[in-house]
């Protein structure tokens, strides 16, 4: 509908018109309109492609409406999420083994039937094959801006192949959260792995190259700091307004050796501090909000979804709040309900509250 109201807009263009809107422009209006709503959309790692114990096969034959969060509250994620990382090797399936194919079917017919797409990136290391938890070295970063070592293979071959993956979306909008988490020092792009002057040009590359070099105007994009940190920290290497439209965060509970309680305490502290000082950035901006991922491997809490989750975020105007993937070969590894899981109905509750936005069917 998007990409239709797009083409449709373009083609009654008159030079004495104003500028038409850009799928990029329409998407940020879209996520306004229900923040000023009050609506939260809720959105879902990877949810066409596979779930709790199972996975699509042959992608290409398969009409893509299998997905855990509708099996058990009867509708989709109104946001659904992918991951990029492995694009840029040329790679035919992204980390996490799902075809590249796949994901673009799946995010194509996502926004079809009226849903918004989000994607991520965990690419592997340049400098030393790794992976992008690989935090040997502190060099990666510099070693792709200009004057690096790997700078060429960064303008010439890895944004190329990001480039092309993006352009193959047909121009619907997407959000694009690239080097995310940057706060924390887990990813070779993080904290402690690069100034804040050369992560701010590694992003801004990223902007310009994909904005200016290949004109792409369907990309929203969002700038995603792990929680943990003060808002002085989160600016700190924040690219500019010019190249943000969303300030993101990814905040999860963890049950260490505490008791669960404790933990959903923490989480929900920690949550609300951060969604705090991210909506007065936000005000100030001029800048959408959201909870970019967030989620409790497993779910050991039946009640987290009414009980901690929208508790610590239904007062903050966040346009969508992400879960993280459901594994279908970890057991273990899920952070939404799957059908004839324990915790189904309250999962089920938290879809039907006023102003939390599943897609339907
Ligand atoms: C992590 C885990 C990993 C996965 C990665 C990228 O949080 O889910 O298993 O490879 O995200 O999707």
């Amino acid at each position: 509908m998007l990409l239709l109201a797009a083409g449709t807009l373009a083609a009654c263009s008159t030079s004495n018109q104003k500028p038409m809107e850009t799928p990029k422009d329409q998407l940020v209006h879209t996520l306004f309109s229900h923040v000023e709503k009050g609506e939260i959309l809720y959105g879902h790692q990877d949810d066409l492609s596979y779930g709790h114990a199972w996975k699509v096969d042959d992608w290409a034959s398969d009409s893509l409406t299998r997905s855990d969060v509708k099996a058990v509250t009867g509708m989709y994620p109104a946001v659904m999420g992918f991951d990029l990382g492995g694009i840029e090797m040329g790679d035919k399936a992204n980390l996490d083994s799902v075809d590249f194919g796949l994901i673009r079917k799946a995010a194509l017919l996502h926004a079809e039937r009226g849903g918004i797409v989000t994607f991520s990136w965990h690419p592997r290391n340049p400098l030393t094959g790794g992976d992008a938890w690989d935090v040997s070295s502190d060099q990666v970063v510099k070693s792709l801006l200009e004057g690096g070592e790997l700078h060429d293979l960064f303008m010439d071959t890895w944004l190329p192949r990001l480039g092309d993956f993006l352009e193959s979306l047909e121009g619907i909008p997407a959000i694009f959260r690239p080097w995310h988490e940057n706060s924390a020092s887990w990813f070779w792009w993080g904290e402690k792995l690069c100034s804040a002057e050369d992560y701010q040009n590694l992003y801004r590359t990223t902007w310009t190259y994909l904005t200016k070099a290949r004109g792409l105007t369907n990309l929203v994009w969002c700038y995603s700091p792990n929680s943990g940190i003060s808002p002085e920290a989160y600016m700190s290497r924040y690219p500019g307004d010019e190249f943000i439209d969303i300030l993101g965060l990814d905040h999860y509970a963890f049950v260490g050796s505490g008791s669960l309680e404790e933990a959903s305490v923490f989480f929900s502290e920690e949550l609300k501090r951060c969604l705090t000082f991210l909506n007065a950035l936000a005000t100030e901006h001029h800048k959408l909000m959201c909870l970019s991922e967030t989620g409790l491997e497993g779910l050991p809490d039946p009640n987290w979804w009414t009980g901690v989750l929208y508790p610590a975020i239904r007062e903050f105007p966040i346009a969508y709040v992400l879960t993280w993937r459901n594994a279908w070969d970890k057991p273990g590894h899920f952070y939404a309900a799957w059908d004839g899981f324990d915790g189904a109905p309250d999962f089920r509750a938290f879809s039907e509250l006023d102003n939390i936005v599943f897609l339907k069917p």
